[in-house]
């Protein structure tokens, strides 16, 4: 197909501004009768005919304003429907189409799961139901009657709020009809039929309007959806006190289904959710999946005014509503949970997904300016960084004035579709700020660097920063300006506290964040009377990769005493990795890695002796020391080395550093490990999490020196916990470090959980990460094993998305067989999903770092997928960009 451009945008030639939808469902033949109120929009080209869209649709008839069409008055394909020569004025057409729910495979458009009805439009997916203009920026005002029979689907859901239902005399079948008053485009029309349990609950918003909150599940599963309600609760509360925003129909529903493409979905009024964002009970989901459900469920609700009552004009201001959204989640959790510790589990994410994709061949920018294939911009880029551009926002305008940018936003472009230019014009009009600079933030691609060297003047009593950004190419993007940069700052005195900052007359600093606009700049604070540690770009400020002169002792002073606490935590990651990149061999000069690889063995003795204080701190959060003591992963030590990477070398160096924490720390481990052992029943609350969380660190740290009584801790642990985080993780310390216990472990909680597909999807993943040659071919059986079906998302993220993802020795393996194994899934995956296969072959976005062996293997790979045939627009668009 032929990429769209950002460039070529026009309005549409027709609105729709009513859509009546009749949707007889039948597992095969679902007939679709879709009545349009259309008028010719005065911003088109006059006299243009009606063009809708269709993807592999049956046409049955069509008729104008009542009357039947002749064949002669409309061209049809099944991807699009041409009304030849409309009258230009308001008019109906009534089209009628048949699908066949049960053989839609790609999950888009109208499909069924396990025996649900449910829909997927987002982003094209309507047009797999009726013949419409599927662009954001045609809002229109549905009312949907659907009809089943009862037995095969009691429950019939629609947007907006129910405003007629019955049986049809004399048959099986019954119907309801849903009224959404709020125009919207057809990306967020949803309908659900089923056979579901469901539980309600009352909510009374801030204007004292009463709403129904539902939560509907498979049968049976209603008890594990009680924590997603609560979540759902609390994030409505949330948006109206910190936002301002409001629910604004009679009722609120969401569907928990299996077989999903995605997280979830924000339709208006009826959200559908991948059921692992929404089931939980203690003994079947992690922390972990407590916090994810929790995040999801308010990021879909928030959807609500930030992508739905505003929507986007076209598919590249996807950021408008996804990064802002994300970030709003963001603050959400912080509030609910601990904001430090949520700010350091997004810049992890941050940086494992959407570093290495602004590092490689996929590179993108946070507002694309062309793609062949939309659904492969639902990436880290646009939704996480487009979080941080965001959260940059409110660094440089501050807390009021953030709101009232935001505040003006929701008065201005209530009701319509919007651009990033709108947005950005609402924080400036509201601030009297020029964003003109910022806005390079969404057009460039890559991350930026900043190289920062401090300087303490003894004589001037002074200290002065100096500052230098580079914007290195991507693709499409050879060359680039310098961007707006908001760079918290502390200077940390000899006793830990920050001193006053006092800018010098004549720069440009401004108080705590230095805001960096030129490619180099220097700052300058006085009154400086000994020399400080700067702590840079504090709490990740601005989404930079950052290099200092700072020299380890330093790092090793931040990592004990900033105050800052994501700073705290960087300086001892910063160090770690700079180990981790010199044990993997390669350790360049003027680098901190090739510092530390001249300083020997002593400066890894300080760091693990800084992280031990870190530990033994009474006065942290557990869950912080927990993230402290987690060394970096394998994706940013590759990241942090760039070329020649071996994956089998970094693993063994993350390995060693982990014993060597686990033999050093061991006292301090076993005292951690003990006192936050369990004191009550579980419960899925941030502190208790955090406790689990640093005990299930040491444990697993122990564990990794291999020692038989910590192995045997381990096996204590698993066999005796009471709830899945702690089971679980004890599983997975056993699936690595443990491969006597491994077989007997994994077969226990198999046989315990075999009825539960999303704790099996638990067992898989684990299996497909453990780093050893033996793997493939345990992936490959089980790709056999009845719990694994190709068919179904989850199990194929499960399985091979993990091999793929999260198992750098085994799919990179010299041999090439991973690559080879991941490419024929992908290959088999396109022909019944597309979606999930490009989203798998998204694994292989960092083949160029590799070393020489691997990067020939990987290439064969992405050969042998471009030369596929029949590959469908989404796989297809992935291998020519990796390949390019
Ligand atoms: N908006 C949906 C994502 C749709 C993805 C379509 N391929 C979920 C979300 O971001 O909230
Ligand atoms: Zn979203």
């Amino acid at each position: 197909p032929q990429p769209v451009r950002l460039t070529d945008y026009r309005p549409p030639d027709w609105l729709v501004d009513t859509v009546d939808l009749d949707v007889r469902l039948h597992p095969q033949a679902t007939r679709v009768v879709a009545r349009l109120g259309m008028r010719p929009n005065p911003l088109g080209r006059p006299g243009a005919p009606i063009v809708l869209d269709g993807d592999e649709l049956e046409l049955k008839s069509v008729a104008l304003d009542g009357a039947p069409l002749a064949g002669a008055g409309y061209a049809a394909t099944p991807s699009s429907l041409t009304i030849l020569a409309p009258p230009q004025e308001p008019l109906v057409l009534t089209i009628e189409t048949v699908l066949d729910p049960s053989a839609n495979t790609k999950l888009m458009g109208l499909y069924c799961s396990s025996g649900t009805y449910c829909t997927q439009c987002e982003a094209e997916g309507f047009r797999r139901i009726t013949y419409f203009p599927d662009r954001p920026d045609v809002l229109a005002v549905y009312t949907t009657r659907i009809e089943a029979e009862r037995e095969e689907a009691p429950v019939l859901l629609g947007n907006g709020n129910k405003v007629e239902s019955g049986d049809i005399e004399g048959t099986t079948r019954h119907f309801a009809v849903w009224h959404d008053p709020w125009p919207k485009p057809c990306y967020l029309f949803a309908l659900v039929g089923g056979k579901l349990d469901r539980i309600t609950e009352p909510f009374v918003t801030a204007t004292g309007k009463e709403v129904e909150l539902g939560i509907y599940v498979e049968p049976g599963k209603a008890a594990r959806a009680g924590y997603a309600m609560d979540a759902l609760k609390r994030s409505m509360r949330w948006d109206e006190e910190v936002f301002g925003c409001e629910y604004d129909l009679d009722v609120f529903n969401i569907v928990a289904v299996a077989d999903f493409n995605m997280g979830a979905m924000e339709n208006k009024g009826l959200n559908v959710f991948n059921d692992k964002y929404v089931l939980a009970s203690p003994e079947t989901a992690t922390d972990a999946d407590y916090a994810n459900i929790e995040a999801i469920i308010a990021h879909e609700y928030f959807h609500n005014w930030t992508g739905n009552r505003i929507t986007c004009r076209d598919w590249f201001q996807l950021c408008l509503k996804e990064g802002l959204t994300v970030f709003r989640d963001q603050e959400f959790s912080s509030d609910q949970r601990s904001r430090p510790v949520k700010r350091i589990a997004d810049v992890r994410l941050l940086k494992s997904h959407q570093f290495a994709e602004d590092a490689g061949p996929l590179a993108h920018p946070v507002r694309p300016a062309t793609y062949r294939e939309i659904n492969n911009f639902y990436t880290a880029t646009v939704y996480e960084k487009g979080a941080e551009v965001v959260r940059m926002l409110k660094t440089l305008l501050g807390e009021e004035g953030f709101r009232a940018g935001m505040d003006l936003y929701f008065d201005r472009h209530d009701g319509q579709a919007a651009t990033v230019e709108e947005f950005l014009t609402c924080f400036a009009d509201a601030n009297g700020a020029d964003l003109s600079q910022f806005a390079l933030w969404y057009a460039q691609s890559g991350t930026p660097q900043v190289e920062v060297n401090g300087h303490w003047d003894a004589a001037a009593r002074s200290y002065r920063l100096d500052v230098r950004q580079t914007q290195v190419p991507t693709p499409g993007q050879p060359d680039k300006q310098p961007m707006l940069i908001p760079l918290a700052l502390g200077l940390v005195g000899a006793d830990g506290r920050d001193l006053p900052l006092v800018p010098d007359d004549g720069t440009n600093a401004a108080g705590s964040v230095l805001v960096v606009s030129r490619p180099e700049q220097s700052f300058v604070f006085r009154d400086v009377e000994a020399r400080p540690v700067p702590s840079i770009n504090r709490g990740f400020s601005a989404p930079v990769k950052l290099t200092t002169n700072l020299a380890s002792e330093d790092l090793l002073f931040l990592a004990r005493h900033d105050t800052d606490p994501f700073n705290r935590f960087e300086a001892g990651q910063t160090l770690a990795l700079a180990h981790l990149v010199s044990a993997s061999g390669l350790a360049p000069e003027k680098t901190l890695a090739g510092a530390l690889a001249a300083g020997g063995t002593a400066l890894v003795e300080a760091l693990i002796e800084a992280l031990g204080a870190s530990l033994e701190d009474e006065t942290l959060d557990p869950a912080f020391i927990a993230q402290v003591l987690s060394v970096p992963s394998e994706g940013d030590i590759a990241r942090e080395i760039g070329s020649e990477v071996d994956p089998d070398a970094i693993h063994a160096a993350r390995r060693s550093l982990r014993r060597a924490l686990g033999e050093a720390l061991r006292p301090g481990l076993e005292r951690a490990y003990g006192r936050h052992a369990p004191d009550g029943a579980y419960s899925p609350d941030a502190v208790s999490a955090g406790r689990r969380a640093l005990r299930n660190a040491a444990l697993e740290l122990m564990a990794s020196t291999g020692e038989a009584a910590d192995i045997a801790r381990a096996l204590a642990h698993f066999e005796t916990a009471d709830n899945m985080t702690d089971r679980f993780f004890a599983l997975s310390v056993l699936a690595h470090h443990a491969p006597a216990e491994r077989d007997a472990a994994l077969d226990a909680f198999y046989q315990r959980f075999r009825d539960d597909p999303l704790v099996i999807d638990k067992w898989l993943a684990l299996q497909a990460q453990i780093a050893e040659p033996e793997t493939l071919e345990r992936v490959r059986e089980l790709t056999r094993h009845p719990a694994f079906s190709m068919g179904n998302p989850n199990r194929v993220r499960a399985l091979i998305g993990n091999f793929a993802a999260a198992n750098q020795t085994q799919f990179h393996r010299p041999d090439g067989a991973g690559h080879l194994f991941v490419a024929d899934a992908v290959l088999e995956l396109d022909r019944r999903n597309p979606q999930v296969a490009a989203r798998l072959l998204g694994a292989f976005k960092s083949w160029r770092s590799l070393e020489p062996t691997r990067r020939g293997s990987a290439e064969r790979a992405l050969r042998r997928i471009a030369d596929g045939p029949g590959l469908s627009p989404d796989v297809s668009d992935i291998v020519a960009r990796s390949l390019g």
